[in-house]
Order: C-alpha cells, then sequence, then structure tokens
C-alpha cells in the first residue's frame, strides 16, 4: 500500500488538489509534483505535521498542490521518495467513469435480454421472468422487470426508490452531461438516457403495487440467496414479500415526483405516476402505526427493515404537495416532521435529507407554511454545518467520527449530495469544497489505498461480491464497493480484519459481502456526485 493517497483519477483543473499521507518519515516534510512522463518537477510543497489518527491506524498529514492547473499526467513524489499512483489533471477526465458508473444500472436489468452490442461480455438471456408467487398464497403476480438490487438477484422498493431519486437529482443538478447516447438500447429516443434508466426501474414499480389496496410489496426475491451464477440460471421460484409502510410511503415519493420530472416527456405515463402517488400515499397514512418490514418465516433474503415509517411518509407528503397544491398533504409534512431528527440521511432506511430537500426547494411551501419552512431549513443546515466540522477535523476531509458501516462508500458520497443540496439552499464556499472531498476519498485519498470503482483507477477491486462478474470471473467495470465496515459482517472481514482500525476494515475478497458487494444503490449517489463535481 502506498503512503501517499490521491485521487487515483484526478481532479479537474479548477478543482482543489491534495494528497494526503500515512506514516511517513517524520523527517519527511515536503513533496513535489512531477510529469509522469518526463519527471520533470512542476511544484512543489509542504506537507502538513503528522497526527495519529486512531480510525485509520494511521499517522495522516495532507499537502496541497491546487496551483497545478495545466492538463497532464503526474505523480506526487516526497523528499523521501514516497510516490502515488499517476493521475491525471484535465476537465474530462471523468467522462468515461460517468458512463461506465451510470451503463451499471443498465447491466443491472432484470427481466430482458441483455445483447452483446450493449452489454458486451455482461450479455445474457432474459431472467426471472415467470410470475412470481405472493407470499402466503398461491395467487401468482407479474413482477418482471426493474433493476438487480446489488451482488444478489432481488428486486427491493426502498433501495430502488433510492437509486432512482438518485438519478433524478443527478440530472437536475447537471442535465447538459446526461445526454440521450450514452449506449443504453433507449439513447436515440429524444429523451435523456438518465430517465429512461430510471424509467426502467419505475415500471418495474408500478406492478408491486397491490392493485386493490394500494399498498407496495416490500421486494420480490427467491426464498434465499442463489450461488454464484448468471441471473437467467437463477430460476427457483420468485416469492413476493408482504406490503411494507416503508414501500408503500416510498413508492408514493418517488411516483409523485415521477409525474413531475416526466410530465412533458410523457403526459399518460406522468398521470399514471401521480394517480399511483396517491393511491399509495392513501394507504399508508392509514397503516403508518404498522410495525416495520420483517423477513416472513423462510425468506432470508435481504431485509431492508426500518421501524420508523415518518421519514418516507414526511418525503411522499411534501412530493405530492409540491405537485397537487392540496394544503391537505402540508397538514401530514408538519406532523410527520415532529417524528424526523435526521435531515442529513439519504438512505434506503432513513431519507430525510430527500425530506428536506424537496421541501426547502418548494416556493410554495415556504409561501404557505413560513414558520414551518425556516425551522426545517435551521435544522438541516445545522445539521449540514455539523458535518462540515466533522470533515474539517478529519484528516481524510470526510464527515465521520469513529466507525464505518456497511456501505459506508454510498455514505460518504451520499454526503456529497448533502453538501450540494445544502449549497443550493443557504450558499456556502466550504459546502462546495467538501463535497468534492467526498468524491477525492472514493476514488483513492483512503485509508486502504483504492480507487473504489472496479476498473478505475490503478488500484481497483477485482473481486467484488457480484455474481455476474463471479460467474464470468471478471469484475464489471463501473462498480462502486461498500467500502470499509468495521462491524465485520461476514465470516471473511471477520477473520481477515480483525486487527484493523475502522477505516481499514476492507478487503477485496468475494466473500466480503459486507465490504465488497456492490449496489445500484451506492452507484446512484456516485453518479449525482460527479454530475455535480
Ligand atoms: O442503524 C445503525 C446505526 O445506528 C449504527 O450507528 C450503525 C453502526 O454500524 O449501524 C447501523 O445499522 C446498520 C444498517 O445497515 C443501517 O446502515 C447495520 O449495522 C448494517 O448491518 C446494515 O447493513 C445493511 C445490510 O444490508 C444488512 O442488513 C446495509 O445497509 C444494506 O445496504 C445491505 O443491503 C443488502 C441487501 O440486504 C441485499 N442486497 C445486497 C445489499 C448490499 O449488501
Ligand atoms: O450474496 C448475499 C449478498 O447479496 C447479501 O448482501 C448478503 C447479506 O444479506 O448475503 C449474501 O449471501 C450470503 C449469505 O448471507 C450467507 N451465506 C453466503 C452467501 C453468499 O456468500
Ligand atoms: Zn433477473
Amino acid at each position: 500500500m502506498r503512503k501517499v493517497r490521491v485521487n487515483q483519477i484526478g481532479y479537474k483543473t479548477a478543482a482543489e488538489k491534495y494528497a494526503v499521507f500515512a506514516d511517513l518519515d517524520e523527517d519527511d516534510r515536503t513533496f513535489t509534483v512531477v510529469e509522469a512522463e518526463t519527471d520533470k518537477t512542476v511544484f512543489e510543497g509542504t506537507i502538513t505535521k503528522a497526527k495519529p489518527y486512531k480510525v485509520s491506524g494511521e499517522y495522516n498529514s495532507a499537502g496541497f498542490f491546487t496551483e497545478v492547473t495545466c492538463p497532464g499526467k503526474y505523480k506526487i513524489v516526497t523528499a523521501k521518495g514516497e510516490e502515488s499512483y499517476v493521475f491525471e489533471i484535465g476537465d474530462k477526465i471523468y467522462d468515461k467513469t460517468l458512463i461506465n458508473v451510470f451503463r451499471v444500472l443498465y447491466l443491472q436489468r432484470c427481466g430482458i435480454k441483455l445483447p452483446e452490442a450493449y452489454a458486451k461480455e455482461f450479455a445474457h438471456e432474459a431472467c426471472h421472468n415467470s410470475p412470481a408467487r405472493i407470499y402466503g398464497t398461491d395467487e401468482k403476480l407479474d413482477v418482471n422487470g426493474g433493476w438487480h438490487d446489488a451482488g444478489d438477484y432481488g428486486r427491493y422498493i426502498v433501495s430502488g426508490a433510492k437509486a432512482v431519486m438518485d438519478l433524478f437529482i443527478a440530472y437536475e443538478a447537471n442535465p447538459a452531461l446526461f445526454n440521450d447516447a450514452m449506449n443504453i438500447p433507449e439513447s436515440g429516443n429524444g429523451v435523456p438516457d438518465i430517465l429512461d434508466e430510471a424509467r426502467y426501474e419505475l415500471e418495474w414499480m408500478f406492478k408491486m403495487q397491490d392493485s386493490k389496496t394500494g399498498g407496495v410489496y416490500h421486494k420480490v426475491t427467491g426464498e434465499r440467496f442463489p450461488g454464484f451464477v448468471m441471473p437467467q440460471h437463477e430460476t427457483w421460484e420468485m416469492v413476493v414479500s408482504p406490503v411494507s409502510n416503508t414501500a408503500t410511503a416510498d413508492f408514493a415519493a418517488i411516483m409523485a415526483l415521477s409525474s413531475t420530472v416526466y410530465k412533458d416527456i410523457d403526459t399518460g405515463f406522468a398521470n399514471k405516476c401521480l394517480g399511483a402517488a396517491k393511491k399509495a400515499f392513501d394507504y399508508v397514512v392509514k397503516h403508518q402505526d404498522a410495525p416495520g418490514f420483517k423477513n416472513p418465516d423462510g425468506i432470508v433474503t435481504g431485509e431492508y427493515p426500518d421501524d420508523n415509517c415518518f421519514d418516507e411518509i414526511m418525503w411522499a407528503a411534501v412530493e405530492l404537495y409540491k405537485v397537487t397544491e392540496d394544503e391537505s398533504y402540508a397538514d401530514v409534512i408538519l406532523s410527520a416532521y415532529e417524528k424526523v431528527t435526521k435531515w442529513t440521511i439519504l438512505g434506503w432506511d432513513d431519507v430525510g435529507g430527500y425530506a428536506a430537500y424537496s421541501a426547502l426547494t418548494s416556493d410554495l411551501l415556504k409561501k404557505n407554511h413560513l414558520d414551518f419552512w425556516t425551522r426545517l431549513k435551521s435544522d438541516f443546515i445545522n445539521q449540514v454545518d455539523d458535518m462540515v466540522d466533522e470533515a474539517k477535523a478529519n484528516p481524510y476531509f470526510i464527515s465521520r467520527t469513529d466507525t464505518f458501516e456497511w456501505g459506508s462508500n454510498m455514505s460518504i458520497a451520499d454526503n456529497g449530495m448533502i453538501l450540494w443540496m445544502a449549497n443550493k439552499i443557504s450558499p456556502n464556499q466550504d459546502y462546495v469544497i467538501y463535497m468534492k472531498y467526498n468524491l477525492d476519498y472514493i476514488f483513492g485519498i483512503n485509508a486502504v489505498d483504492y480507487c473504489f470503482v472496479t476498473g478505475e483507477g490503478s488500484n481497483s477491486p477485482v473481486h467484488p461480491h457480484h455474481r455476474p462478474s463471479a460467474a464470468l470471473g471478471k469484475p464489471m467495470p463501473g462498480m462502486l464497493v461498500g467500502g470499509p465496515d468495521n462491524g465485520l459482517h461476514d465470516e471473511t472481514a471477520a477473520r481477515l480484519l480483525a486487527d484493523k482500525a475502522p477505516a481499514a476494515c476492507y478487503i477485496d475478497h468475494l466473500d466480503s459481502y459486507s465490504t465488497n458487494e456492490i449496489c445500484v444503490y451506492w452507484n446512484s449517489p456516485l453518479i449525482a456526485l460527479l454530475a455535480m463535481c
């Protein structure tokens, strides 16, 4: 592992540029930026005083070289000869990465054949397309479509809603980046590919709504996880798990917003989204006290449990209020708000960040409920400022204090999104600067010296916990792995990482699903962050 950590893909010309150093000799105090091909020095800089950091288990210091703006390939070399990987400076350096990271969603599509023309070596026959059985009954339901969630082939509503929302926010942040030529079958149809891809998931979500009650089934999976086979070879019965309040509320939120996003693209589709959203919302307000989802007997696939559905309900009420301008939704927003505490989280379980962002960008809410709007704004901004303070105190400039959880890379990408949102709501240069540091962390400035996206940078995962990659013996490009998890939630992590500091609890091992799996909703905030940086 190198002692000099850089963004292995590189830095845009106008961006803040820095390296983080680990365990340098005490007298190694300066560094140079040299041209990779000629070894010519273009910049000399000093290294901050090293401090012990128990979360990384290292003595960390940093060096800035923002002044280097000339496009090219470089490396960092310290006075005593420690070298970084080669990285690039330029304004187009993330273009290929973005396409790859985005196209993973296409490659995760379920229910259709992925032809070689689009999927290359990850092409496969249609999968999971016979009707599924509704748990506890003999009733069959057509729930074909949607994205495989992750390294497994389950399809889950709460995680899908997060992924779609991130795509909408990515598109909002930088529409020019997402054209109609991103190499998916819908390319060239006149609709930005990112909205085509999101719609693939939405079309599946419709099928997951119970037409009688409006409630939304939590997930469709086998009874257990399959082996490392291609998706068309998981042929056992698919089971639709029961309706949950969190799935139903997330569905209502994303469908309500979709009715606006697709309004000028396809009015019929937009109306269908709104109708489905209202029906789901009515169901969930009636069932808001129901216990959160638990795997029913005999089903052991991903659970996505969540006992508090008020953040989801608030998010749904905000989106419905924005489209319908109906004050009855505002009543629900105000009452749900009292039961939510976290406003800087964009998870599959806590969606308070989406609720806050959508509410704080509503002129109508501001006009009609100014006191509430002002209170929410200060809750949100106070929590964002705490995040920035944490990042300022952290040697890797990320908002972390002591632990790393399953999917920590998602939280780090999410934090970048939150800072973008905060800057829109209450402009502040610190938010913009610290937003980008999250991207630098993901691309290499971290305690394990990995660029956490398969196929990108100089040192990236090659054994992701991802069934198609394992079945074919090659990592699908563009996937963000989960990253450090000091909970050591799988046997391999427990065996190989027991003595590691929290930030170093990562292993590029096929069996380490708690550190090295991939998910559509881990790629999605990275797509958004790339659109923002
Ligand atoms: O909520 C607590 C928090 O209070 C605490 O501070 C933190 C410290 O570790 O833990 C938090 O709980 C964690 C929870 O996620 C919420 O972030 C649990 O420890 C952690 O085990 C749990 O991990 C989830 C994992 O499933 C197991 O349930 C991941 O977020 C989630 O991404 C992952 O999802 C799986 C699906 O089930 C199946 N498909 C693959 C997917 C990715 O591995
Ligand atoms: O492959 C599964 C992965 O997608 C899940 O995120 C993970 C946690 O639910 O479980 C994985 O499956 C493992 C199972 O939990 C335990 N036996 C080994 C399975 C595959 O390695
Ligand atoms: Zn499938």
